[in-house]
């Protein structure tokens, strides 16, 4: 046996399914390692930016590593924004780069680039491999951080690849024990108890269905406010679960929701600052006089554990009625008809989407409808981007679908933002995946153009509205996506898209449907 495949059978024994790469020359022992062992399936993305993003949607739907693999520092490169947005998600990914062999490294050959310092902004684990000794060790090690909720980066030479081992161990993932800090949980408890206006802000994994109906009982015992952090990376929405407002995006407004509360319990999210810091805007949105605790503060990744101990704690009954203003009826929006407008398009998003769907939004400026109204719609997954950096959407979807093979799945994805890593439909035509992708082709950076006229500009200049303009030319998704063998149609109203949507939900396989807006 070779390196190679004793990587891949440590990951295959630990539970991993699917790797997804773009691999290179120094990964090619790997590449032919998966036809040798059994366990894992490559799945080819054209793109880093697809496999990184496949990985953190994939890792969002089964809390559990995908794999990637990437050629060098310059493959790795190309993955790294998508890696950002999985490392805010918390998404446990393992990821493979290979590197040079060791004897070649000083030889500054063309792709030899310092992967480490490149790993490290995005990784919570790294490591070099030294020796095909310690490879099944360092790759069960690297699983066991990504389970912890990091991207876990294991860097492997690639004569450490193609060395042979006759007396291979295979190292089993050890599973880090839970930890409740109930000093912390006491603490939690009595301010919760003391406070006049107390509020839980959920994030992570307490934003999952088991999460939101314990956050319910802590909120029928003591009255707290329930929020969701602004991104969350994936959270269960829908009628039967508490109705959660999620702190807004804009500073001010965030700031004036939440300067209502005494005091603040951080249930897997961070405490909250501003996207950016605008000219005398604020940084940090929770002020001093505000008494605040993180259930996290130990490092606890069971965010889960950490609230049914608060609840205990209170004495919280095991009550089946759900807190907040939560409806068990189903409500749906009613669709409105003609042209397509942003909250048009929410409607009937909506309107539509069946039980148990996963919605990827990353619609940017015409996502301003659809959240308010699906409070109450069947329950739901919504998938949102966590790190803010753009083109994360299309392969999220991509890794939700492959994890998630019986739900259908919805990316509502702005246009500029699909640009970035369009790749993602050949891989969805290439693994027959029940998606369907509504493009808001209102053919500009919108969000950009708000951003100038906010800060009083009103008359951009010819360079400032070259860039943000994209219908010079205008893309065609159409024909782009039918290149990619994605099936497509473009739609202009409100009846047209709620007859293709309705048509693309009940037909299996990938669709697209460009939405032109005005
Ligand atoms: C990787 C990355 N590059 C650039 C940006 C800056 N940026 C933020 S939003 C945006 C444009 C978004 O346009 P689109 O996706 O079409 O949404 P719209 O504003 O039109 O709703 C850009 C370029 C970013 N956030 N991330
Ligand atoms: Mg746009």
């Amino acid at each position: 046996m070779n390196g190679a495949e004793l990587m891949v059978q440590t990951a295959a024994a630990a539970g991993i399914e699917v790797c997804f790469t773009n691999p290179g020359t120094t990964e090619l022992p790997l590449v032919e390692a998966f036809d040798t062992v059994e366990g894992v399936r490559p799945v080819l993305g054209l793109f880093e930016g697809c496999c990184a993003g496949a990985a953190d949607g994939y890792a969002r739907l089964t809390d559990k590593p995908a794999m990637t693999l990437f050629h060098l520092g310059p493959g790795f490169s190309n993955a790294i924004a998508n890696l950002h947005n999985a490392r805010r998600a918390r998404s446990p990914v393992l990821n493979i780069i290979g590197d040079h062999a060791t004897w070649h490294q000083d030889a500054d050959a063309p792709l030899t680039m310092d992967i480490n310092a490149l790993a490290r902004t995005v990784s919570g684990w790294t490591r070099t491999g030294a020796s095909i000794e310690a490879l099944s060790r360092d790759t069960a090690q690297a699983i066991a951080a990504a389970r912890e909720g990091c991207v876990a980066t294991l860097i492997m030479p690639h004569d450490i690849q193609w060395s042979e081992i006759s007396h291979q161990v295979i190292h089993r993932v050890e599973q880090a024990a839970t930890l409740v800090d109930v000093d912390l949980i006491k603490h939690a408890a009595n301010l919760l108890r003391q406070s006049e206006a107390a509020v839980m802000v959920l994030g992570g994994r307490a934003l999952r269905q088991e999460g939101l109906k314990t956050a319910a009982r802590i909120q029928n015992k003591t009255g707290c406010a329930l929020l969701s952090e602004t991104f969350p990376a994936h959270m269960a929405r829908g009628a039967g679960l508490p109705a959660i407002e999620r702190i807004p995006y804009a500073p001010t407004a965030a700031l004036n929701l939440l300067s209502q509360y005494d005091s603040i319990v951080l249930a897997g999210a961070k405490a909250p600052v501003a996207f950016f810091g605008y000219r005398n805007g604020p940084s940090r949105l929770l002020t001093a006089d505000q008494k605040s605790v993180d259930l996290e503060m130990m490092g606890s990744t069971h965010i889960q554990i950490s609230l049914e101990s608060l609840a205990d704690a209170l004495d919280a009954p095991q009550s089946s009625k759900i807190g907040g203003n939560a409806s068990t009826r189903i409500i749906r929006p009613k669709p409105q008809s003609g042209s397509l407008t942003p909250k048009k398009i929410g409607a009937v998003i909506a309107a539509l989407q069946p039980e148990n769907a996963i919605v990827v939004e990353e619609a940017v400026t015409s996502g301003v409808g659809y959240y308010g109204v699906t409070s109450a719609v069947p329950p739901f997954s919504l998938l949102t981007l966590t790190g803010g950096a753009i083109g994360q959407g299309m392969p999220c979807a991509v890794g939700a679908a492959m994890a998630c093979p019986d739900r259908p799945v919805i990316d509502f994805q702005a246009d500029g933002s699909a640009m970035y890593t369009l790749q993602a439909l050949w891989m969805q035509a290439r693994e027959g995946l029940n998606i369907t992708t509504l493009i808001c082709a209102n053919q500009r950076y919108r969000i950009l153009e708000a951003g100038i006229a906010q800060t009083g500009n009103l008359s951009p200049g010819v360079y400032t509205r070259s860039l943000t303009d994209l219908s010079n030319p205008s893309i065609d998704w159409v024909d782009l996506s039918k290149g990619m063998g994605v099936p497509a149609v473009s739609v202009e109203t409100v009846e047209e898209l709620t007859r293709h949507l309705g048509k693309s939900l009940n037909e299996p396989g990938p669709f697209l449907i460009e939405m032109r807006l005005g």
